[in-house]
């Protein structure tokens, strides 16, 4: 399906280790599965345990795979910004008596969900030959918010060589420029070493001053229009589509709830946009001359919206796996598990279309917070140059897959409770974790806040 071409490059997927403060806070509005799931005990291990899993079945398969470091939680610099103080236990305790649900915010282990760590353009997109990355401000939910910033330091780490790829800064945190990455953008191509047509899908014009009716539209027409500016990309070649209110409405917090795009190919529930037919033709009038899309819509009579969005079967990961002519769909557990969604994956594989395999991953930890494999990774189009100028030891192989396997084992608590995130043992079992995957993953001693106080 993927022409190989002169302008060869890989599709990467970085994805996000899962840290050791990993809960279930029912911080999201919106995401139906972390309001669902408010309170129980998560499994740190075990989750960090299941996303390793899954970044080695992608390696194994002969992909690239990268690894995201996870952010320092408690992020106490944040709470000492809102005016506690003293030594690192006293500023924890401090913030619990005020409130617990701040520290809570404080802890949770969002980073994990790569897909919103940044928006991706290809330097196939753009004539000045470098990679474009804009870490996403996150600015709707205060727990993702405080995300950035370690974002683009992370992201600088994995790409140092600024003649390769120029990492943005995020946008303003201001809710006009609400920006949630990668996981409202797609990007359709011949080959990924060859131009793209790169859609940008928004769920709210912030100057038009409309508001969905129950939750909130995290990406706005105009963060999608700076972004795609600021990666000086083809107007010709970039398509901004609306969500449908009444899927955000109904649970897709994200685009990547109700679709997801790969090669030539489109997959999407009939309900996802709020034009369908104008987002076809879009695609269709942008990608002329360069390739011509799949379109692959899924029905409401054949799954509906709600087993979609519960099942998660649009937050899969299609790849390309190497000597496979079609698409595979890597789908969570939870999409094998309902009857809707299994048999229409059941359906696809038999027919003749772009998508030929369906395989299943357990990543239950991340799903019950509302992260599908979709969300766990950010993809990132290399040539074979970008690729060679990357930061090596952030690239998953054998040996390192082991090392993070042990560390996991090492450091992780098997059991977390929201009310364990006041314990200061938990602090500061997660920054020696954090310390040690430092020297794992070559990111020196300064990497973390808590390494530079
Ligand atoms: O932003 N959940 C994340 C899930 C992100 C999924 N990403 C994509 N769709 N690409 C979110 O809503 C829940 C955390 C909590 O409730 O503690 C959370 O942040």
């Amino acid at each position: 399906m993927l022409a190989r071409e002169a302008n060869y490059a890989n599709e990467a997927n970085y994805d996000g280790l899962i840290g050791p403060t990993h809960n279930y806070g029912g911080l999201s509005a919106g995401n139906l599965a972390s309001a669902k799931n408010k309170g129980l005990i998560a499994a740190p291990r075990a989750a960090a345990l299941q996303g390793l899993q899954k970044m080695k079945l992608m390696a194994d398969a002969g992909l690239v795979q990268g690894v995201l470091p996870p952010q320092a939680r408690p992020n106490l610099a944040e709470l000492r910004r809102m005016g506690f103080t003293g030594r690192d236990e006293n500023v924890l305790a401090a913030a619990w008596r005020a409130n617990p649900v701040l520290v809570r915010t404080m802890c949770s282990a969002s980073s994990m969900w790569a897909a919103n760590a940044a928006t991706v353009s290809p330097s196939a997109d753009w004539s000045d030959g470098r990679l474009h990355l804009t870490p996403a401000n996150l600015s709707t939910m205060l727990h993702r918010s405080i995300e950035h910033a370690q974002t683009g330091r992370a992201l600088r780490a994995a790409f140092p060589s600024e003649s390769h790829v120029c990492v943005h800064d995020a946008l303003p945190m201001q809710s006009t420029y609400a920006d949630e990455g990668a996981a409202n953008h797609v990007r359709l191509c011949a080959g990924h070493g060859a131009p793209g047509v790169e859609l940008f899908v928004y769920g709210r014009d912030a100057l038009s001053g409309e508001q969905t009716a129950k939750f909130p539209a995290r990406q706005t027409l105009q963060a999608s229009q700076i972004i795609a500016a600021r990666h000086g990309l083809d107007a010709s070649r970039t398509v901004f589509a609306k969500q449908a209110a009444k899927v955000i409405d109904a649970g897709a917090f994200h685009n990547d709830v109700v679709c997801v795009g790969a090669a030539q190919c489109l997959f999407y529930h009939e309900d996802a946009f709020a034009d369908t037919q104008r987002v076809l033709a879009d695609i269709d009038k942008a990608s002329d001359g360069l390739f011509t899309p799949q379109f692959v819509e899924v029905a409401n009579k054949d799954v509906p919206i709600k087993a979609a969005i519960s099942a998660y079967l649009f937050n899969s990961m299609l790849v390309q796996f190497p000597g496979e002519s079609r698409l595979t769909l890597v789908a969570p557990t939870e999409t094998e598990n309902n009857p809707y969604t299994k048999a229409y994956c059941d359906k696809l594989v038999a027919s003749n279309g772009p998508i030929g395999a369906v395989q299943y991953v357990d990543v239950r930890q991340s799903m019950r917070n509302g992260g599908g494999p979709a969300c766990l990774r950010l993809r990132v189009v290399l040539t074979k140059a970008e690729q060679a100028a990357a930061n090596q030891k952030m690239l998953l192989d054998e040996r390192l897959y082991e090392r993070l396997r042990v560390w996991v084992n090492t450091h992780y608590r098997e059991a977390l409770a929201p009310d364990d995130l006041g314990d200061p043992a938990l602090m500061r079992e997660s920054f020696t974790a954090l310390d040690a995957l430092t020297k794992i993953m070559g990111l020196g001693d300064d990497f973390y806040p808590f390494q530079r106080q």
